[in-house]
């Protein structure tokens, strides 16, 4: 083989390892996933709609969950990666933080709430976000991830962005607005929109992130209605 040959070869190699160098342990939003893990079993990969539920203090058997695993571009788990979720104040948002949450949380003074936990050596951010309501709105939530040892969200690369926040929680007895427990008056709400059907959809009640509200909707619907016992503390829409 020539040596120049030889020498490009070299070149190329060297390359190809800084690149991998560079790219370790940076975020990708390819390769990290996102999911909604409702209770042992029933979870949705990768969902369209963020959902949150109104829950008061820890219930690990019964809680909801916001699951982000990060990678990098080589497919690595990346662990002490700081994941920021941001919501993002809605024009016409009904949401309703209950006023303990088990999450650590920024209130920001420019209508956006922010959640942050670092991931473990899985790889994996595990976040409890206590809410009831409805928003719709373009980018309304926003996903982050940080290198390891980055706790600047400026700094941090977008994982996934959502136009859609829903929950079980949307409506209390003699309310307009979600009461910080998922009961029947917002059961009453949810029937309406899967007995209507099609022309009675609503984004707030399609807990799958299909554009339908259905069987599956209900199904996580009544598995928070039948949980009981956890209903949160809120004094109504606020940021
Ligand atoms: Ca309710
Ligand atoms: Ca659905």
């Amino acid at each position: 083989m020539a040596r120049f040959a030889r020498v490009s070869l070299l070149l190329v190699g060297m390359g190809l390892l800084l690149g991998t160098v560079a790219f370790a342990n940076v975020p990708d939003p390819v390769n990290s996933q996102v999911r909604l893990q409702f209770n042992a079993t029933l979870s949705i990969p990768e969902p369209n709609a963020i959902v949150v539920v109104p829950i008061n203090g820890p219930a690990p058997q019964a809680r909801r969950e916001l699951e982000v695993t990060v990678k990098d571009a080589a497919g690595n788990l990346i662990n002490n990666s700081t994941v920021f979720v941001n919501f993002t104040k809605a024009v016409n948002d009904t949401l309703c933080w209950c006023n303990t949450q088990n999450q650590a949380n920024t209130t920001l003074g420019d209508g956006r709430r922010e959640f942050h936990v670092n991931t473990n050596v899985s790889g994996l951010a595990e976040f409890q976000i206590s809410a009831g309501g409805c928003a719709e709105g373009s980018g309304i939530v926003v996903i982050k991830a940080g290198a390891p040892g980055n706790t600047d969200p400026n700094a941090a690369i977008q994982i996934r962005v959502y136009d859609t926040i829903a929950s079980m929680d949307n409506v209390g007895p003699a309310l307009t607005l979600c009461d910080g427990s998922v009961n029947t008056a917002d059961f009453q709400r949810y029937g309406a929109s899967q007995l209507g059907g099609a022309g009675a959809y609503s984004t707030c009640h399609d807990y799958t992130g299909d554009g339908a509200v259905n069987t599956a909707d209900f199904q996580l619907y009544g598995t928070h209605q039948l949980r009981g016992g956890y209903p949160c503390a809120h004094t109504g829409p606020k940021w």
